[in-house]
């Protein structure tokens, strides 16, 4: 039985608000105390991921002076070079603090647009002093409850206007930052603006520099809203768009529950492993979820390698997936090859009359049975252990 133990050349991170979290929702108190950033650099070395990543006030807190935040900087530094563990993403608390709480890069005030960038631009700072070559932007605030005020086309400028200026910083500054936009359809707001993956696609298209730009799609994000994640990865992978990726559970149609990868839906989570695995996906793996309220300390380091021991799980099926006879002669049944009919679907003037005047069986393309049901039980005994 292999062992499943992640090694950092697994590129696994977490987050410091992740394993950090402290139980608190809207309804309750936190259930477990705060853990030291370097503490945690520690006991995530110890479990095997790669890094940690981290908004800017999950390491120094948003009202501290320049002495405070050196201090603290230097001594997450030592934790990360004593530990070998590395900071690939770093991002912009612009959600928490009640001067966002009508947007940050799309708030009808100018003050607020100005203080976000303003803040961007300090946290981009300490992330390239960490060594963070991602950042990520989710526009948590980013989005409505009413649309009355009207804001809708002016939202779209003024964070289009804000990205094409934080990436003339990050070029003025020789950061070169990977930036990724990270979609999300609600929560906290009643409507958040870019839902999808697809039309954070369609918005990158627009911007200055479009090039530096890519999606962090997340697995709870797409699913809350009941869609396929695994298909909107794929999306985002054929745009060669795909510079980072959250990965968590979640029940369709509930609030934010950020689930342990793999608790609620192994079925889309071997897709998308598989997916991943199959594509060569390099980047990093970020595990952007908590552990249950319920839980103490330990229950959190239980949850981290239970993300990162599924992860690998699925990795070994979707290994053995592709090297099981059975399965593979099912694929190869599923999917009907046709060279001469290929070739004709490439346009010209000549295939389009020929194309035309072809005649096809219909009735027979309409009885054939592709195997789906066999191939999608072989999947399920596969997943199951009894492969
Ligand atoms: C928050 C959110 C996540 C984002 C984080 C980055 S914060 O936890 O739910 O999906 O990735 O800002
Ligand atoms: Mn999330
Ligand atoms: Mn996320």
């Amino acid at each position: 039985m292999p062992e499943f133990t992640p090694t950092p050349a697994d590129h696994f991170t977490f987050g410091l608000w992740t394993v950090g979290n402290v139980g608190r929702d809207p309804f309750g108190e936190p259930t477990r105390k705060p853990l030291g950033a370097p503490y945690i650099v520690q006991k995530l070395a110890e479990l095997g991921a790669y890094g940690v990543n981290l908004h800017d006030n999950d390491l120094v807190p948003i009202d501290a002076g320049a002495a405070e935040r050196d201090r603290i900087v230097s001594e997450f530094k030592a934790a990360l070079s004593d530990h070998g563990l590395k900071v690939p993403m770093a991002t912009t608390n612009l959600f928490t603090d009640p001067a966002f709480k009508d947007g940050a890069f799309t708030s009808a005030d100018a003050r607020v647009r100005a203080y976000a960038l303003q803040k961007t631009m300090l946290s981009m700072d300490l992330g390239h002093e960490l060594g963070a070559e991602v950042y990520d932007f989710w526009g948590g605030r980013e989005g409505t409850e009413v649309d009355a005020g009207g804001k809708l086309l002016d939202s779209l400028a003024w964070f289009r206007d804000s990205l094409n200026f934080l990436a003339e910083y990050s070029a003025s500054q020789n950061y070169n930052y990977k930036f990724v936009l990270e979609p999300k359809p609600n929560e906290p707001r009643g409507d958040i603006f870019f839902p999808t993956a697809g039309s954070m696609l369609g918005f990158i298209a627009t911007l200055d520099k479009p090039e530096q730009f890519g999606v962090n799609p997340e697995f709870a994000h797409d699913t809350m809203a009941g869609l396929n994640f695994a298909h909107a990865v794929a999306q985002v992978i054929d745009a060669g768009k795909l510079f980072h990726i959250d990965l968590n559970d979640q029940k369709m149609g509930r609030f934010d529950q950020d689930l342990r990868f793999g608790a609620e839906n192994i079925k889309t989570a071997f897709m998308l492993v598989k997916l991943l695995e199959d594509t060569g996906y390099g980047g990093m793996k970020h595990f952007d979820a908590h552990a249950l309220r319920t839980e103490d300390e330990a229950g959190v380091w239980a949850f981290a390698k239970g993300c990162m021991r599924t992860y690998l799980m699925l990795k070994e099926k979707a290994r053995q997936f592709n090297e099981d006879s059975e399965i593979q002669a099912a694929l190869k049944a599923y999917t009907v090859n046709d060279a001469e009919l290929e070739a004709l679907s490439k346009f010209s003037p000549e295939n389009a009359q020929v194309l035309k005047a072809r005649s096809f069986d219909r009735a027979m393309l309409g009885t054939r049975g592709p195997g789906l049901e066999h191939l999608d039980q072989l999947t399920i005994d596969l997943l199951l252990g009894m492969r």
